[in-house]
């Protein structure tokens, strides 16, 4: 019985890693990714957060393997539409949404100032997040 359950546990996974390697955006706090807390995501913070090396080099201007929140912030008002996020293109976020980025029940509340259940561009544009 425990076999079997592992194999449709191992079934049920398979869509999940085929998503994985598609171009589903992916998105990080720069909150969360400051593990140390220090206002600084160094490059082994965004390694750790999965963030890819040609990202981080879009978003480290002066090239210092540092990201300042200077750096996201400018980053982020290139890349500050939800329409790649927006799936079902109704110009907010859902729940579901947000899953699909990675992230978590607590980031999107954080998010989700008028706690309607939907982000809204106005709400996404005020947080920290960078999408790649
Ligand atoms: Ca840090
Ligand atoms: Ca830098
Ligand atoms: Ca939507």
């Amino acid at each position: 019985m425990k076999f079997l359950n592992y194999l449709l546990i191992a079934a049920a996974m398979i869509p999940a890693i085929g998503q994985a390697q598609s171009t589903v955006p992916k998105a990080a706090s720069f909150s969360s990714m400051d593990a140390n807390k220090d206002q600084i995501v160094s490059k082994d913070e965004a390694q750790k957060a999965g963030m890819p090396d040609a990202t981080f080099k879009k978003i480290d201007k002066d090239g210092n393997n540092q990201i300042t929140n200077a750096e996201a912030s400018a980053y982020r008002a290139q890349n500050k539409s939800i329409d790649a996020i927006d799936s079902d293109k109704d110009k907010k976020i859902s729940k579901a949404e947000a899953t699909k980025l990675g992230m978590t029940e607590q980031e999107f509340k954080i998010l989700d100032k008028d706690n309607n259940g939907f982000i809204t561009q106005s709400e996404w544009e005020t947080g920290d997040w960078i999408i790649w």
